[in-house]
């Protein structure tokens, strides 16, 4: 299912650009593009050209079927050490009255309220405070793992690990082994922002850097697991700080292969430092999920994040180069509705992302973290559904 041109329509174009016409050939013909071909895609690419190409891709890859899990967050604290300028989240330690700090048995509690439902995937990130160290993390995820050691634990960034084995004083590579070996089975994408120091230094100065992100990811790859990838856009950095991030995700794909999905999260505005900065428009966070398809050929899936993106945005991208939404949330993050999305409360149920995925012609599959087919729901009809008719748009369905 295609919303616009299609990359044979793109090829026979007279009027087309020639370094547009050469990249397009090379998209067809399966070959990489080149970092100055990436920074062209950027800036002459228009939204029809761009759609053409990453939907191609999209199409080879993974034809309609596009994923979605069945998954909920915990957020151990929105206190911080601290101080990215894009983070309406956070709060400083000497205002940690007005944030929450969970204990264990907090967490666990939550990790218990789901129990008998059909979760496949806690995603456990938040701020970062000294009681929760090494130590602590590790007692959590056994405890997590001891109660329900079926359930993915998709657990903590490289912000946090630097941070937690500098505390305890061990190696990133005893470290990583340590996480893995207390039930930590993946690691989400956070932290990412952008790896460039002149633009990190500016809204995530005092956090690890890009560097000690990557070898981070890099260990752990190392150690047979897998992991996302993010990239914070649409602040401060220019494209070529886009494409430089792209690049080295793509070499460390090209090292490790152990990546698994990559996810552009769009700056939302809300509450920040940086709220004098005007958000993208949804023609330019099209255009950077299509670049990324385009630039990532070693990355299997581009996810549109819609907690971040809004629910329309994350079904239009579905025809510029994602292949998955995410999951059902359950109104368990807060991330995003404190920085001013559209969805202030998250939650979906299975019904209703299987529906926004069919009405724009698209398979719905549950899978696992790992990418295993839990359920195609292709052809499954629901008792309850009277709303989906074909492939009209229908309003989408608000839990407000
Ligand atoms: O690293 C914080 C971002 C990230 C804002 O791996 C903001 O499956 C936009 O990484 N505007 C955390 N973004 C969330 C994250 C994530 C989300 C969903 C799925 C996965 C996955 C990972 O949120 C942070 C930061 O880049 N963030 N504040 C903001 N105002
Ligand atoms: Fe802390 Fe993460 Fe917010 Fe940065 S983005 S201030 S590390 S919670």
């Amino acid at each position: 299912m295609q919303i616009a041109r299609s990359i044979t329509a793109v090829l026979s174009d007279p009027q087309l650009d020639d370094s547009l016409r050469l990249i397009a050939h090379k998209v067809f013909n399966g070959e990489r593009i080149t970092e100055n071909e990436g920074l062209i895609l950027f800036e002459k690419g228009e939204l029809g050209y761009l759609g053409a190409l990453a939907n191609y891709i999209r199409e080879k890859r993974h034809g309609n079927s596009t994923f979605f899990n069945r998954n909920f967050h915990i957020e151990p604290t929105n206190v911080c050490i601290y101080t990215c300028k894009f983070c309406s989240y956070s709060r400083l330690i000497k205002q940690r009255e007005d944030g929450w700090e969970y204990t264990m048995d907090d967490m666990l509690d939550i990790v218990r309220k789901y129990d008998g439902q059909p979760v496949t995937e806690v995603h456990l990130v938040g701020g970062v405070l000294p009681q929760y160290d090494l130590d602590f993390y590790t007692e959590l995820f056994r405890r997590i793992k001891a109660h329900r050691p079926e359930l993915h634990v998709k657990a903590l960034t490289p912000v946090e690990y630097h941070y937690i084995f500098k505390k305890a004083k061990v190696s990133y590579e005893e470290g990583m082994r340590r996480i893995a070996e207390s039930g930590v089975d993946s690691l989400p994408g956070g932290g990412a922002e952008i790896f460039h120091p002149e633009i990190r230094e500016q809204i995530a100065g005092d956090k690890c850097t890009g560097e000690q992100w990557l070898r981070i990811h890099e260990i752990w790859h190392e150690l047979g697991k897998r992991s996302n990838a993010t990239m914070l856009y649409g602040h401060i950095e220019k494209y070529e700080h886009r494409i430089h991030h792209l690049e080295q995700l793509r070499q460390l794909q090209d090292k490790t292969g152990g990546f698994q999905t990559f996810i552009p999260l769009k700056f939302r505005n809300q509450d920040n430092e940086m709220s004098h900065i005007p958000e993208t428009s949804v023609i330019e966070d099209l255009r950077n999920y299509a670049v990324s398809r385009i630039y990532l050929d070693n990355f299997d899936h581009i996810k549109a994040y819609w907690p971040m993106i809004g629910r329309q945005i994350a079904q239009l991208s579905l025809s510029f180069g994602v292949d998955d939404i995410d999951g059902t949330i359950d109104d368990t993050t807060k991330i995003y509705s404190m920085a001013g999305s559209e969805e202030q409360n998250p939650a979906l149920s299975t019904q209703e992302l299987v529906n926004m995925i069919r009405r724009v012609g698209r398979q719905p599959i549950e899978r696992d973290t790992l990418y295993k087919v839990i359920k195609d729901y292709t052809d499954e009809v629901f008792e309850e559904d009277t709303a989906f008719r074909g492939y009209f748009d229908l309003p989408v369905v608000t839990n407000s």
